[in-house]
């Protein structure tokens, strides 16, 4: 056998294995209701639509869709997102958007061109697991600023800047995703972004925005992104088609001014060379069409019931005893259980039962979240939310039964 951890890198040593991915093979069991990967529902994909898109993008534009592209992206694509984010009151042009493979590999693209190893950058307590790890492969410290209703808390982040920097520490950028935050549900509101990008300004730091799930609003009007508030240039805005068209196409997109394309897109030339050319001319064809929007549309009024079904279900079926905000909208209902339960511990009770979640440490950089769970609501039908609920409560009752003897 040959020794390979003597030719591993360090950075390979560092990396973790995602709870998320490792759960999508347990989950492929087909007696497990899910609540665990944030997968979008495979009945909302347009399939008869994108039929007569994949001809059309064969017809008109095979011997191009099937070439490699370049790495920023198909131009007419990032016309139409730049379009797009203008509506949404951000300032870009087709100039200052990438697209890349999933939001995933922007991600992994921002570690690579801010993190040194021992660099510190600054993300919610909860945040996307996704991006922790992405984070982490290049070595990097996580400093976790909790969140409240209303996404992360701004004013212990102000308090962990000034102490970072009192002790010399700049931190590269912190990371938010402020519209139905994975895993948490929450929404920052527009006063708190503006507040957000000024201490980004006061004290010269990048905001990543990461806003896969802003589009999937079930009620309330919608908020301004953070990138819309950002006038110096120092927001990279990251968004993706993953859950409003489909995450097979590995499609996303940045916005952020033009240094900071530039560097990304020639991090992105080393990763990819170029994002799937062809299911960015579909997706080209289909946002184009109008068909995008109507897709959303759809999309909210199926999501929207799931939700309703879960909340419902966690009335009837969960013991007292439980926090849970009703989410706006996205994929995600953060649950947080009394003193003494410990999630990780009882998803094996929850497997045995045919019910997974993730576990609410997966998403805590600083080891918390012992107690809390995230529940996806996308991907089960109504039926089996209701049946996994009741599943998951009982698993629920059986523990706080044992905690009480
Ligand atoms: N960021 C967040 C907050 C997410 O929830 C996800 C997917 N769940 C991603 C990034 C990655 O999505 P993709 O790579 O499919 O665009
Ligand atoms: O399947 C994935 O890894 C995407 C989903 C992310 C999530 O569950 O947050």
């Amino acid at each position: 056998m040959v020794n390979l951890s003597r030719l591993y890198s360090d950075r390979a040593g560092k990396m973790r294995k995602s709870e998320i991915r490792e759960l999508l093979r347990v989950t492929q069991d087909p007696e497990i209701i899910s609540f665990a990967g944030g997968l979008p529902n495979p009945k909302s994909f347009p399939i008869e639509d994108l039929k007569g898109v994949v001809q059309s993008v064969l017809e008109n534009h095979g011997r191009t869709a099937l070439q490699y592209g370049t790495t920023q992206g198909l131009r007419e694509l990032r016309e139409v997102i730049a379009e797009r984010a203008c509506k949404d009151g951000i300032d870009a042009t087709s100039d200052n958007v990438i697209i890349t493979s999933g939001s995933q590999q922007a991600l992994d693209n921002i570690g690579k061109l801010f993190l040194n190893p021992g660099d510190t950058a600054i993300v919610g307590l909860p945040t996307y697991l996704g991006g922790i790890n992405a984070f982490r492969s290049y070595e990097s410290n996580l400093m976790g600023i909790p969140l409240d209703k209303d996404g992360m808390n701004i004013d212990i982040l102000e308090e962990r800047i000034k102490s970072l920097l009192k002790d010399g520490v700049t931190p590269k950028f912190i990371y938010v995703v402020p519209t139905f935050q994975n895993p948490a549900g929450v929404v920052m509101p527009e006063s708190r972004r503006k507040k957000l990008v000024d201490i980004a300004n006061e004290y010269d730091l990048i905001v990543v925005e990461d806003d896969p799930y802003g589009k999937l609003r079930f009620e309330g009007a919608p908020v301004r992104p953070v990138k819309a508030f950002d006038d110096m240039g120092r927001v990279i805005y990251v968004s993706t088609f993953s859950k409003i068209l489909a995450p097979g196409f590995r499609l996303a997109w940045t916005i952020a001014s033009d240094e900071l394309t530039r560097k990304m897109e020639i991090c992105k030339q080393a990763l990819d060379l170029c994002t799937n050319t062809f299911t960015q001319f579909i997706a080209n064809e289909f946002v184009r069409s109008g068909s995008l929007d109507l897709h959303i549309m759809k999309i909210v009024e199926m999501y929207r019931p799931k939700r309703d079904a879960m909340m419902d279900a966690m009335r009837e079926f969960f013991p007292d005893g439980y926090v849970c905000n009703k989410p706006k909208g996205g994929m995600f209902a953060w649950v947080t259980l009394p003193e003494g339960i410990d999630t990780e511990t009882m998803f094996l009770d929850a497997i045995k039962k045919k019910v997974a979640y993730v576990h609410g440490k997966a998403f805590h950089v600083d080891g918390g979240g012992g107690r809390s769970m995230r529940l996806n609501f996308s991907y089960a039908s109504n039926e089996q939310i209701k049946e996994g609920m009741k599943r998951l409560g009982a698993v629920i009752e059986e523990k706080m039964k044992i905690l009480c003897r």
